[in-house]
């Protein structure tokens, strides 16, 4: 992607306004690595900063093929209905490898990717979570200034995306679909633990009987859970994101829920520790890059990941060459 002199000041103007293209090219600049856009990015971020902030932030996560991007599809067209603009963007560090979700995300969310109301945007691809996280939280930021109320952020793939999708979000929803025996499917109780909201999909046909057993199940099994907010009891909601029923319950309860936070100062408290853990992961990713592109660690990392791999070294040992090497000439200047 070639983008010639980013200027971030034309560029902010253009997603205040509320320009598609800008909005597009504002994300793209964010999701460069190259130095010079870098901070071009950082100058637009600056921009838009006192923007942002308005919007309810939603995180999606269940196991692959619950409905997910089905869901978010009927939901934003809810949200559509409501005179609200959704806009959505994934999170998917494994997207290198498997390729094909970006593609299958777009054929589910076909009317709304259709609506020029909403915006939908796949996961930048070809880098860590760490980087895809930040890409992410700066992207939802810049949607936000560019007027968009309801910003869903989905988590594609397994892994350890579902933490980094929680800890940028107000609400975090788990999808989940009936059947399957186990009281929560094989979704890690650390998952579970992380959810205000739990949403059982394909309440539909032969499956609805067996959606609402389920949804009673995960009640009672939320009752061993200890609640993540003081302010909150985690509700359980069926709904069939393919027949468009129970989605303006879900709506409900997402409005409930940051009525609810906002009043007990919950919401704001969340964004602020969100923020001060972002600026800690931003040390940690800068750092590491600095590391990483520095000559004289560059050098030596051939021959230490030899000697870690052949058991020569203590991996403890040769991380703590690595740092001390690239360290060294800080501690004179
Ligand atoms: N019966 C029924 N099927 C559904 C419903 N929602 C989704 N499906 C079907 O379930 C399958 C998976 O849907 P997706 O929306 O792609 O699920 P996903 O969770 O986004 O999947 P991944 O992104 O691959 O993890 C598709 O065949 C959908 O048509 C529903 O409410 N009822
Ligand atoms: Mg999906």
């Amino acid at each position: 992607m070639t983008l010639l002199s980013p200027d971030p000041v034309a560029l902010a103007e253009g997603v205040l306004a509320g320009e598609r293209r800008a909005l597009a090219r504002a994300i793209t600049l964010i999701e460069s690595s190259r130095p010079d856009h870098r901070e071009a990015a950082e100058a637009l971020m600056h921009r838009l900063l006192p923007h942002t902030g308005q919007s309810v932030r939603i995180g999606i996560t269940g196991v692959p093929g619950a409905g997910k991007s089905t869901f978010i599809e009927s939901f934003g067209l809810h949200v559509l209905e409501q005179g609200k603009r959704p806009a959505v963007l994934a999170v998917d560090p494994s997207s290198p490898r498997t390729g094909g979700s970006i593609l299958g995300d777009k054929t589910r969310m076909e009317e709304l990717s259709r609506d020029a109301r909403a915006f939908i945007r796949p996961s930048p691809s070809g880098c860590t979570l760490g980087g895809v996280a930040r890409r992410t939280r700066e992207a939802m930021l810049v949607c936000e200034a560019a007027g968009f109320d309801v910003i869903v952020v989905e988590t594609v793939g397994v892994g350890q995306s579902e933490t980094a999708v929680a800890d940028m979000v107000d609400m975090f929803l788990l999808v989940l679909v009936p059947g399957g025996g186990d009281e929560l499917q094989g979704i890690k109780k650390g998952i579970v633990e992380l959810a205000d909201a739990i949403v059982v999909n394909k309440a539909d046909g032969d499956l609805a009987a067996a959606a609402a057993r389920a949804a009673r199940d995960y009640k009672n099994a939320l009752h061993l859970l200890a609640p993540a907010s003081a302010h909150w009891r985690v509700p359980v909601q069926t709904c069939s994101a393919l027949a468009r029923s129970g989605i303006d319950e879900v709506w409900a309860m997402v409005e409930r829920y940051r009525d609810t936070m906002d009043k007990a100062g919950a919401l704001a408290e969340r964004r602020a520790e969100q923020a001060h853990a972002w600026m800690w992961s931003e040390v940690s990713e800068t750092l590491l890059q600095a590391l990483r592109d520095d000559p004289r660690v560059d050098r030596l990392l051939p021959e230490m990941e030899r000697a870690v791999a052949a058991g020569r070294m203590a991996p403890g040992a040769a991380a703590r060459q690595l740092v001390g090497t690239f360290r060294l000439p800080l501690a004179h200047a």
